[in-house]
């Protein structure tokens, strides 16, 4: 496979912050933005911890301003945001909706006027429900209409957008959305969901061609990684922790980067799956990786397992969990040195064939609100962003070529199945009144940027 030439704006480390659309835009049914299966998923009661919805969230689409000119303070040179396919194609192909297109225009002219890079992710789960109702990404038909939208995307702004992310996460939408159910569009296919996963790739495989088509400069992936640590040396133990490694990192990173599936999956994958894998690798400019801690598992233990918040069901081939380390508000490891373990696991894996790599998710969900003196004091934030970015240093040092970090995330906003009983911004947001507060963490992270930026 040829491996593609770094990109273009590889001079200079993009130091960002990312968000998502379904999390923080809001106006979910206005100016002919159709339905996604986010909101379907909202309406079903019980499925949102808070019984919230993304109808509002943090406002977004009508206080974008506000939100670029917190960037200008903060001092990122580019931001990560996603562009919800509902609002540009309403039913998921055409006509296309030009208002929702406007949103986008009117964001990234304004990012550009201060100074900040757009780098905008193509798909972050917001399956237009139209699309899902036919099948969804268990279908193959999806990851054409998915390239179809990027084509009009595209077309109004590639002009100004140099640097592109095809998809979010594949893995989390096939596991959590079509195996386990826990999120949109809420399928419990277990093992079954792993052709969400190939027609994801798919799409990203084809999205990337079109992009590459419209002259942009380059394209990236957003791929989530834990490293997976085995619970013991016994062979029950490392047996399972390697099953849980193929379906967790390397289902995805080996088709987008080589080219080709773990031996092992195929049989859980869609016929003729192979045969497109050389529409899939070898497209990306960069790879993203998004970092949030590593899991550790082991043979199948009787009773329910708890990963990042999330009840497993019984009869699984592995349980995981992890104990002795701090831990998130939400439940979540604190390991930084994972994040270094992480990304030298991918340069092990892949040698020469790894693009350079892009940090396009890490952050932490910590309740800090504003005290007594109107100010958000969140020290275990900061402390977890100079750790992981101290082990973002050591991996760099070790050799490991990394061109960007993107902090999750610029606000507090719309958590998936949490609703907002997790905060993940580095700037406080009141949902009542949109009341935005920087916390202590935006002040820390602009110095840091200040001063790496020299
Ligand atoms: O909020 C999510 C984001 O949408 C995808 N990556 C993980 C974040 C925290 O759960």
């Amino acid at each position: 496979m040829t491996k593609r030439a770094p990109r273009s704006a590889a001079s200079e480390f993009w130091w960002g912050t990312a968000t998502s659309a379904y999390q923080i835009e809001g106006a979910t049914s206005v100016n002919g933005r159709g339905p996604s299966t986010w909101d379907t998923f909202c309406a079903e009661p019980g499925r949102i911890a808070d019984g919230s919805t993304g109808e509002v969230s943090c406002d977004h689409y009508r206080r974008y301003a506000e939100d670029v000119a917190l960037m200008g303070e903060l001092g990122v040179n580019a931001y990560r945001f996603s562009i919800a396919w509902p609002r540009v194609l309403p039913t998921g192909v055409g006509p296309v909706n030009d208002a929702g297109l406007d949103f986008y225009d009117r964001l990234v002219d304004a990012l550009l006027a201060a100074g900040v890079t757009p780098v905008p992710t193509l798909f972050h789960w917001d399956t237009p429900q139209p699309l899902e109702d036919a099948g969804g990404w268990l279908g193959r038909d999806i990851a054409h209409r998915f390239a179809d939208y990027v084509d009009v995307v595209a077309a109004r702004l590639a002009d100004r957008v140099h640097d592109w992310i095809t998809i979010n996460e594949p893995r989390e939408l096939t596991m959590l959305g079509y195996a386990l159910g826990v999120h949109a569009p809420g399928r419990t296919a277990m093992f079954d969901a792993l052709p969400a996963a190939h027609h994801l790739l798919l799409g990203h495989g084809l999205a990337a061609d079109a992009l590459h088509a419209a002259g942009v400069a380059t394209v990236g992936v957003a791929a989530s990684h834990a490293p997976v640590w085995p619970a013991s040396d016994e062979p029950a133990d490392t047996d399972a922790a390697a099953l849980f490694d193929l379906l967790d990192n390397w289902l995805f990173a080996d088709a987008l980067v080589r080219g080709s599936y773990p031996e092992d999956l195929l049989p859980l994958l869609p016929p003729g799956a192979t045969d497109d894998l050389p529409s899939i690798g070898g497209r990306l400019d960069w790879y993203g990786v998004n970092y949030y801690n590593p899991i550790r598992v082991g043979a199948a233990v009787a009773g329910a397992d708890q990963v990042d918040g999330i009840t497993l069901p019984e009869g699984l081939p592995f349980s995981a969990d992890i104990t002795g380390v701090p831990m998130t508000d939400f439940g979540w490891p604190v390991v930084p040195e994972g994040l270094t373990q992480m990304l030298r696991l991918l340069v092990e894996r892949y040698g020469d064939d790894l693009p350079p790599l892009v940090i396009t998710e890490n952050g932490c969900s910590y309740a800090d609100g504003p005290g007594p003196d109107g100010r958000v004091h969140d020290v275990r934030r900061i402390d977890y962003l100079r750790d992981h970015l101290g082990a973002l240093d050591a991996a760099v040092s070790a050799g490991v070529d990394v061109r960007g970090y993107f902090c999750w995330s610029l606000l507090d906003n719309f958590e998936w199945a949490e609703g907002y009983r997790q905060r993940f911004g580095l700037v406080h947001v009141d949902f009542a009144t949109g009341t935005r507060t920087p916390k202590d963490s935006f002040g820390w992270y602009a110095e840091h940027i200040r001063a790496a930026r020299g």
